[in-house]
């Protein structure tokens, strides 16, 4: 019998660590327009706002204020204890899972302490800000390096591994995320259609919470480390 765990987290797992969901009353959406932040046309247009966007984000990220949650350990506690595969597929682009101390974690929305320069395609890690000034390690021009973040019309990260990993798991979860956004708000399904047990981990019932067989609503904090135990 296989014993494989696919886990697909959201914003609403770092929630409690200080970071801001999305499409909150208070979320990130809010103050900030998808289209002029969050698209490659928005970073065409001003890439000096989109920057600022990520850049004020990295700062937040690497200050003291914020830390892995139990949710997060909790998370990487399985890891180490279950007999068999856990995937973490996060669309997350914090690294509180790996402080946390997961290993198999896949950021199919890319990663804040990741550039990548456009030209070459290169990723670089990056713990500052990237300004308009800096030169690309690989090819030396100036305003070639961008987030490393997948946006919205752009292809997210992973795909080919998340969907064979998905096919053979016998547990999906879905951890605080609210299924507006897709190819991720679709995992359910496929899932489903492999046989997979579904379960969502929600502060409310996302979009597509009829596609799943179980859910235990709650903050993450409490209710990934009771489903853990
Ligand atoms: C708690 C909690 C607590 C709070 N405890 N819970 C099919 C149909 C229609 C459209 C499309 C489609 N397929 C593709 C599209 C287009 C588009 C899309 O989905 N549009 C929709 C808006 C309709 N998708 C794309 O463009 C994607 N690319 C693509 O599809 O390429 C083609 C392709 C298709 C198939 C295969 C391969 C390729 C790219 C999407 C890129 C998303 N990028 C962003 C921003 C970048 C990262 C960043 O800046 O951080 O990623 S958007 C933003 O939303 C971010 C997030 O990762 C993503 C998801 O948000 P999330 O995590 O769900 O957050 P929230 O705020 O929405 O929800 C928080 C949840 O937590 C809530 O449910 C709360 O209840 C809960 N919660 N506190 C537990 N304490």
């Amino acid at each position: 019998m296989s014993h494989a765990i696919v886990i697909l987290t959201g914003a609403g797992i770092s929630a409690e660590s200080g970071l801001q969901t999305f499409r909150a009353a208070d979320g990130l959406w809010e103050n900030h327009r998808i289209e002029d932040v969050a698209t490659p046309e928005g970073f065409a247009k001003d890439p000096l706002k989109v920057q600022a966007f990520y850049n004020t984000r990295r700062q937040q990220l690497l200050s003291d204020e914020v830390s892995a949650n139990p949710a997060h350990y909790a998370l990487a506690k399985l890891e180490r204890e279950f007999p068999g595969e856990v995937l973490i597929v996060t669309q997350n682009i914090d690294d509180l899972h790996e402080r946390a101390g997961s290993q198999n974690v896949l950021h199919m929305h890319g990663e804040l302490l990741q550039m990548r320069c456009v030209e070459s395609g290169q990723v670089f890690p990056v713990h500052d800000d990237i300004t308009a000034e800096q030169r690309c390690a690989c090819c030396q021009k100036a305003g070639t390096l961008r987030p490393n973040i997948v946006w919205f019309g752009e292809m997210p990260l992973g795909m080919s591994k998340i969907e064979q990993a998905i096919q053979r798991c016998d547990h999906f979860v879905a951890i605080g995320t609210s299924g507006h956004v897709y190819p991720a708000a679709g995992f359910v399904a496929e899932a489903n259609s492999s046989g997979a047990h579904s379960l969502e981990i929600n502060l409310e019932p996302s979009l597509v919470n009829s596609a799943f067989q179980q859910t235990l609503i709650g903050k993450a904090s409490v209710r990934v480390p009771e489903w853990v135990e």
